[in-house]
């Protein structure tokens, strides 16, 4: 087994010690933050959403999965974030809305968005609309970035849209949606002004995003 396809596994056993030890020796190996992101962490967390789907996971199992993501990324964030110019491709607004607790997706979108040059306030998960606003006032913010991950909750999107409209704040922002169940159709049909799939491909729609806002 690869040290790769050995940190997938820990991290879909959810062995927070063992995942951190191996991603350390990858880096000693040579393999990049960014590979050991996309092939074990992200795929070990793909992984472990099967298990459950299949009835074979269950929640403390995956949270188990979760932290050793999130602590396996307190070693990557610091070379993923190498040689960014932070705050000067526009200021970000990110959450993940209200009823939903996950944020993984959301940190990842986070640190891309800080690697481009983003400033960025992270609200982190399960965020009440009339806060986000709040956010929106104080920080005056080029893009709202929104994550959803339950069917359920990324029907509260559109409310976020229509609050940041009845507070007259909808021209100066451009709210861009993701998540795995949220889709361009989706992101069409309430209004927002961008969809990305994964946290790579969000930020070039943030920087065309903020081309469209005046400086
Ligand atoms: Co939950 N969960 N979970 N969960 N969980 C999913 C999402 C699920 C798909 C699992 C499954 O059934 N296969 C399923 C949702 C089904 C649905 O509604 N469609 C599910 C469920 C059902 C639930 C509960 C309801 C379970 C229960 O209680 N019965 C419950 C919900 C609680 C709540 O929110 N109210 C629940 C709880 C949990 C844990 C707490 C145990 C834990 C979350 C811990 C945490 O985040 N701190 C958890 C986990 C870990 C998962 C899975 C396994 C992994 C999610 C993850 O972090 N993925 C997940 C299965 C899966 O995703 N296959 C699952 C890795 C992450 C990097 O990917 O978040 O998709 P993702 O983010 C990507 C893209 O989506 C995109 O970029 C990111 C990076 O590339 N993206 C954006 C995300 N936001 C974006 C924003 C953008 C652009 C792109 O622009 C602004």
């Amino acid at each position: 087994m690869s040290i790769l396809e050995e940190i997938r596994k820990n991290v879909f056993d959810g062995d927070e010690n063992n995942t951190v030890e191996l991603v350390k020796k990858a880096l000693d190996e040579g393999k990049t933050a960014q590979e050991i992101l996309d092939e074990s962490l992200v795929a070990g967390l793909r992984d472990c959403g099967a298990g459950f789907e299949k009835g074979e996971k269950f929640i403390p199992e995956m949270l188990l999965s979760s932290e050793s993501m999130k602590v396996a990324m307190v070693v990557l964030k610091p070379l993923l974030l190498e040689g960014s110019g932070i705050g000067g491709a526009g200021k970000a607004v990110l959450a993940t809305v209200e009823g939903d607790v996950h944020d993984i997706g959301l940190e990842l979108v986070g640190t891309m968005f800080e690697t481009a040059g983003f400033e960025v306030r992270n609200m982190g998960p399960d965020v009440p609309t009339e806060d986000i606003v709040e956010a929106v006032k104080e920080d005056k913010p080029h893009i709202v970035g929104l994550s959803a991950l339950l069917s359920n909750t990324m029907d509260v999107m559109p409310d976020v849209i229509e609050a940041l409209a009845d507070a007259g704040l909808r021209d100066s922002v451009k709210v861009m949606v993701g998540g795995a169940p949220v889709k361009q159709d989706f992101a069409d049909e309430i209004g927002a002004d961008g969809w990305a799939y994964d946290a790579a491909s969000a930020v070039p729609k943030a920087k065309e995003l903020r081309a469209q806002l005046p400086d």
